[in-house]
């Protein structure tokens, strides 16, 4: 990355470090605020919430961000309509900024609603529509899972690889339920009923970027979610792609940063598990 070096306006730091400084100080400040936000809004559905935390850490993280580099471009969860349009839409109008920030402050908001302990910070930075940067904070668990395109990904400083599962009859997966409740619902309860007799076992823990770190970490062999946004997924897929891992659409077509049904595996399950996930699309 020779163009690290453009002339920041404050100090001189990388992007990664910005990108690990923001999610680390926007994930303590959520932390605090488990337990006792004040205000719940529904945003597109009975599904889709948000709180003055996601707002505030957003806040946060894109002041951070512009204090570093003011000239780039920044796309967060919170600064877009509710609703899959709405998001395709922003995304569209920056995807060809030379520098972008896709951000969701806090990915696992039911759960955090809920004080299910699971959620986190997801920060990537993309280059003309590539990323190469991605950062996934756990304010529980006090893990940070870093990706630099090229230089690997890393967590508790220690070098994330993927895991060895060559089956999925060996595989832990874990998915999501979308929200839409006409078309990718019913997708997803295909795909979920043709996969649980034929792998180890299924989680849903409810934040997709999450999910991608714990593919990138080893610690679960596959995971697919369909009607996600850019904000979900941008960070958590160098993660996987960094720790040697595949992720492509749920129909096995190359990621990139429109993508949202996504499917991130291992590698070595990802043609069994993209077939499967296929057929169940196919017999809607
Ligand atoms: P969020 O908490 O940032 O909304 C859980 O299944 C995953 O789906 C989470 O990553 C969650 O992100 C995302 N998600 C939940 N509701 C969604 C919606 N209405 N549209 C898109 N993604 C959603
Ligand atoms: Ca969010």
């Amino acid at each position: 990355m020779s163009d690290q070096n453009e002339v920041p306006a404050v100090g001189g730091k990388s992007f990664t470090a910005v990108a690990i400084n923001s999610a680390s100080k926007a994930g303590e400040w959520i932390k605090t605020k488990l337990g006792n936000h004040t205000s719940l809004s529904l945003k597109y559905s009975a599904q889709d919430l948000v709180t003055e935390v996601d707002k505030g850490a957003e806040t946060m993280i894109r002041n951070l961000v512009q204090t570093h580099f003011p000239h780039h471009s920044f796309l967060g969860e919170e600064g877009v309509e509710p609703g899959p349009e709405a998001s395709d839409r922003a995304l569209q109008s920056v995807r060809d900024a030379e520098y972008l920030w896709v951000v969701d402050p806090v990915d696992g908001t039911t759960n955090f609603v809920h004080g299910f302990p699971f959620f986190s910070v997801s920060i990537a930075l993309a280059h003309k529509g590539e990323v190469i940067v991605g950062v996934v904070y756990d304010p529980i668990r006090d893990e940070l899972f870093v990706a630099e395109k090229g230089k690997g990904a890393y967590v508790r400083g220690r070098r994330t690889q993927v895991s060895e599962e060559q089956t999925l009859r060996d595989s832990l997966l874990a998915t999501g339920f979308p929200a839409d409740p006409n078309y990718a619902l019913p997708i997803n309860m295909r795909g979920l009923q043709a996969l649980v007799p034929q792998v180890r076992n299924i989680r849903s823990g409810g934040s997709a970027a999450l999910h991608m770190a714990y593919v990138a970490a080893g610690r679960l062999s596959g995971f697919w979610e369909y009607g996600l946004n850019s904000w979900d997924l941008a960070a958590g897929a160098l993660l996987v792609t960094e720790s040697g891992g595949q992720v492509t659409d749920t129909k096995g077509n190359p990621y990139h940063l429109g993508v949202r049904h996504a499917a991130a595996s291992n590698g070595h399950i990802h043609e069994a598990f993209v077939k499967v996930l296929e057929k169940a699309e196919s017999d809607v």
